[in-house]
């Protein structure tokens, strides 16, 4: 009945009514650890460090029923089974990316993620920032990224499965004191922002605001897809950019800084080498995904986030990288999850959450984590988001808290899960106001 399912839970006879009061105590487990007991005397957790209590409330909270996470109360205090939880992560990094790029979040509706990242104990919220079709991070230095890059106009749309046109005009963008703000409320939910500008390849919406950063012009991009425009490896858009990350480091204090470097056919990888160098030189470990280990030589400290399947994650931690495992056959949120006639996002292979559920990340005693990727080029609302985050998310959470063992009461199953989805995860999904894709089938639109 937890999120995730913890390492031990051992349920005693009978309930005690809960009046809000924790007795907090240390505890001698690795980071993020906890231990929490609710006997008739009271609630006590024991918890190695901040996180590790932050966790055990996050657990009292689900103890405490779907009510708990309503916006407002209802009922009176609630009731707990007596019991004790053990707990602890098993991954340092446990984390959704979250592409405010293709279409802006507003931030009200990312600080609700940020919410919903906390309540699945979830700790690295990776904000893809920039692409070929939106810029969202405001620069006081170059206005016009943001000003010109942050807004797309209207085109016709295409067939979604072969990538399309982007429809509607579209756009907005984070003021540094928006993401400051998103920074410290998620830091008070043990979350950290990740930030990614990237380079060099899916900067179309920056080439639209200062044309001589690009190898060939144009506007904000309109289609979806792989764009062959780049930028230059001119020693003048270099500067450009280092004068760019600067300010994004002023805002996000996160030692893990993300410059992209996917998808950047005909790209000169000397870009990504040198960007990842300033990022060094300015104690941040540079972050990219797989393709940036085929530019030239990175600082060891890089972090390689491995989508095209783990293989490049394996080549990585061979070349002494850490990694974040997050192949798009088990992790990306964006892809249909059902090849129903019916299924109103149907991008991508099916990805169901039993798919994710199934998910055993490669070599998982020796990287730093895993994180699933939510591309939105075909999820424009909030409510959109919900749909293919959810109950995807809930599997994912469990898959980086919980590993397969042999102890079949401390392993993954799916048909527990099921149930533990059915009678726990939905209800609290409903009162938090989630609008999940239901397990019966697409929910009409
Ligand atoms: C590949 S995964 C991309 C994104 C797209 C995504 C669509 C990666 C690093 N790049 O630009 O949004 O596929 O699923």
């Amino acid at each position: 009945m937890i999120i995730p399912k913890p390492v031990s839970f051992t349920r005693g006879e009978g309930s005690i009514v809960f009046d809000g009061t924790v007795d907090v105590r240390p505890y001698d487990g690795p980071p993020e650890s906890y231990r929490l007991t609710v006997g008739f005397e009271g609630v006590t957790v024991e918890a190695a460090d901040a996180a590790g209590e932050f966790y055990a409330r996050q657990t009292l909270r689900q103890l405490s029923g779907p009510d708990a996470f309503r916006a407002a109360p209802i009922g009176g205090p609630p009731t707990l089974p007596v019991c004790v939880v053990e707990d602890r992560p098993r991954f340092a990094w446990r984390g959704l990316m979250l592409d405010v790029a293709r279409h802006f979040l507003p931030k009200p509706d990312l600080l609700r993620y940020v919410d919903l990242l906390a309540v699945h104990k979830l700790n690295v919220l990776h904000l893809h920032l920039t692409d070929d079709q939106g810029w969202r991070f405001e620069s006081k230095k170059f206005p016009r990224l943001h000003e010109v890059g942050g807004w797309r106009p209207s085109s016709r749309y295409g067939d979604r499965r072969r990538g399309g046109q982007t429809g509607r005009p579209h756009g907005g963008y984070y003021t540094q004191d928006d993401l400051r703000e998103v920074v410290a409320y998620a830091a008070q939910r043990h979350i950290t922002v990740v930030p990614e500008i990237d380079v060099p390849g899916h900067s179309q919406a920056a080439i639209a605001a200062y044309p001589e950063l690009g190898v060939s012009g144009g506007g904000v991009w309109t289609d979806w897809g792989v764009n062959p425009n780049v930028l230059k490896a001119d020693e003048s858009t270099v500067d450009f950019y280092r004068q760019v990350f600067d300010e994004l480091l002023d805002v996000f204090p996160s030692e893990v800084v993300g410059l992209g470097g996917d998808e950047a056919e005909g790209g000169d990888g000397r870009f990504v080498c040198r960007i990842a160098q300033h990022l060094a030189q300015r104690g941040r470990r540079p972050f990219g995904w797989d393709e940036v280990l085929g530019v030239g030589p990175l600082p060891t400290r890089t972090v390689i986030a491995s989508w095209r399947g783990e293989d490049p994650g394996l080549t990585a931690l061979g070349r002494g990288h850490d990694v974040v495992m997050c192949p798009e056959e088990h992790v990306y949120l964006d892809y249909r999850q059902s090849d129903r006639e019916d299924e109103p996002i149907p991008v991508g292979t099916v990805l169901t959450w039993e798919d994710v559920y199934a998910y055993e990340p490669a070599a998982a005693d020796e990287v730093l984590g895993a994180q699933a990727n939510l591309w939105t080029e075909h999820l424009d609302s909030p409510r959109r988001l919900d749909y293919a985050a959810f109950p995807r998310l809930c599997a994912f959470a469990e898959v980086v808290w919980t590993p397969v063992s042999a102890d079949p009461d401390r392993s993954r199953n799916p048909d527990e899960f099921r149930s533990r989805l059915a009678e726990h995860h939905l209800p609290r999904l409903d009162a938090l106001g989630v609008e999940y894709r239901p397990l019966s089938g697409p929910r009409p639109w």
